[in-house]
């Protein structure tokens, strides 16, 4: 059965979003309650909660806005400084304001996993972020001299010192897992808060980057991980592999015991980061990449949701580079998180300084995807000259929730062919429903 129905619509109200009880790992994905898979398509907020004054004055997103472009999540930044900028004293008014920040993104319908960030240890160093400046010997503070790009001062001997440091102190590990703990009592009460990313880009110092995986890295992420589920029992575990992932080395993470497990790491082209711009005969490497950390999930028993991936619209090649994340994260049917919602003309940031948009990283960031999915998501995929997105699942009849596609609410009038269901747009979203079990295709066109 097959039937096509062109859709010429106005914008719909946006429907609240169906607010979850619990959220599961299962087969490789995150399952709502209703059983549906969650593809988590969101962005990072943000950078700018990296270093002092935190959230101070910083504008809040437009949330709505974020729902409008068809987003559903948000990884949000805290950080270990912030929250206990004194040994052994805990910033209450950062938490409370933690609470409010975060109750403003999941009060808009996202779901939000909270991220403590760190690049290059601590604020101790110039430029960098993450532990506080009490958890290192001073000297290497000021023995400490910055080169560009950022990310080589990973390579400082103070830098690794303090690191190292950090990894050899069960007392410094412990006081990091009981930070969790009270970003785990403040946000505990708000159920749009699924879970945690116990660290950024975790750095592994002088050991071996494998190693350090499994004897440093995985007993940390089992303690923050029992922290925070003493709070709240069903949070996700969104965990990173070591930053030499970042270089292209497998994960050795061990496969935890702990349920609920979410393959976390990042993408990104090397050369882009260096600032070179993107070359088009990357995209295979984007995609092969891909391919690797969807094993590495399935190895892990996890599901897999790329914490970070993106660029500088101002660089060449930034439709190429983000159309080919695009195509990879549709290809392993992985949930991903653009780094950053940010206003700054210059830079990653996802909005221009005066809030206009990017055009060319617009083009390819914001653009239909799978929202919740009742059954097993196969590969979605746009075509630019189309204007055609294309996306394949298993419906599994027990699961009665609808999916859901998310639309940018700027696609006015859209071509929707399905097979194997029947659909409609409602708010931010296609909703679909099967009509048998078993391979089910939608393709949605944008009319001009
Ligand atoms: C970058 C910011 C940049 C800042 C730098 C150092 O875009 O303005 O100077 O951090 O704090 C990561 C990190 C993330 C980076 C991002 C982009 O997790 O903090 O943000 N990136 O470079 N890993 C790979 C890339």
């Amino acid at each position: 059965m097959r039937w096509v129905l062109v859709m010429v619509l106005a914008a719909c109200p946006p429907a609240p979003a169906p607010t979850p009880a619990h959220f599961i790992v299962r087969d490789g994905f995150i399952r709502d309650p209703q059983g549906r898979a969650v593809v988590l398509h969101g962005v990072n907020v943000s950078g700018l909660h990296k270093q002092k004054p935190y959230f101070g004055f910083h504008d809040v997103p437009d949330y709505e806005r974020l729902r409008g472009w068809g987003f559903n999540s948000v990884r949000f930044l805290v950080s270990w400084s912030a929250i206990e900028p004194v040994r052994d004293s805990t910033d209450a008014a950062y938490l409370a304001e933690l609470r409010r920040r975060v109750s403003l993104a999941t009060g808009a319908g996202l779901l939000v996993f909270i991220d403590m960030h760190q690049d290059l240890y601590g604020e101790g160093f110039v430029g960098a972020n993450g532990a506080p400046r009490w958890t290192c010997d001073e000297s290497n503070y000021a023995a400490y001299r910055p080169v560009t790009p950022w990310f080589l001062n990973a390579l400082s001997p103070q830098v690794i010192a303090c690191v190292d440091g950090f990894w050899s102190s069960s007392a410094l590990r412990t006081k990091y897992a009981a930070a969790w703990r009270q970003v785990a009592v403040a946000l505990k009460d708000d159920p749009g808060v699924i879970g945690v990313d116990p660290m950024n880009e975790p750095p592994w110092g002088s050991m071996p980057n494998d190693v350090f995986e499994r004897n440093r890295l995985a007993p940390l992420y089992r303690e923050v991980l029992a922290q925070v589920r003493a709070e709240r029992p069903d949070w996700l575990g969104f965990l990173e592999p070591a930053a030499s992932r970042n270089l292209g080395l497998p994960t050795a993470l061990p496969r935890f015991d702990e349920p609920n497990i979410v393959y976390a790491p990042h993408a990104y082209d090397p050369d882009a980061e260096r600032g070179l711009g993107f070359r088009p005969e990357r995209r295979a490497a984007i995609l092969e990449n891909a391919r690797l950390l969807r094993a590495e999930a399935e190895a892990l028993g996890a599901a897999l949701v790329i914490g970070e991936y993106g660029g500088n619209a101002r660089h060449p090649g930034i439709f190429e580079y983000m159309d080919a994340q695009y195509a990879s994260q549709g290809e392993v049917g992985a949930g991903a998180m653009y780094w950053e919602h940010r206003r700054e003309d210059d830079g990653y940031g996802l909005e221009l300084a005066d809030g206009g948009v990017k055009p060319e990283l617009h083009r390819a960031v914001v653009r239909p995807t799978p929202d919740r999915v009742a059954g097993t998501p196969g590969r979605w995929a746009f075509d630019e000259t189309a204007q055609t997105f294309t996306f394949t699942f298993e419906a599994d009849d027990a699961v009665k929730a609808p999916t859901l596609v998310s639309v940018p609410d700027a696609w006015r009038d859209l071509e929707v062919r399905c097979e194997g269901c029947t659909a409609r747009r409602e708010g931010h979203w296609v909703t679909l429903e099967a009509t048998r079990a078993g391979t089910t295709s939608l393709s949605l066109r944008r009319l001009p």
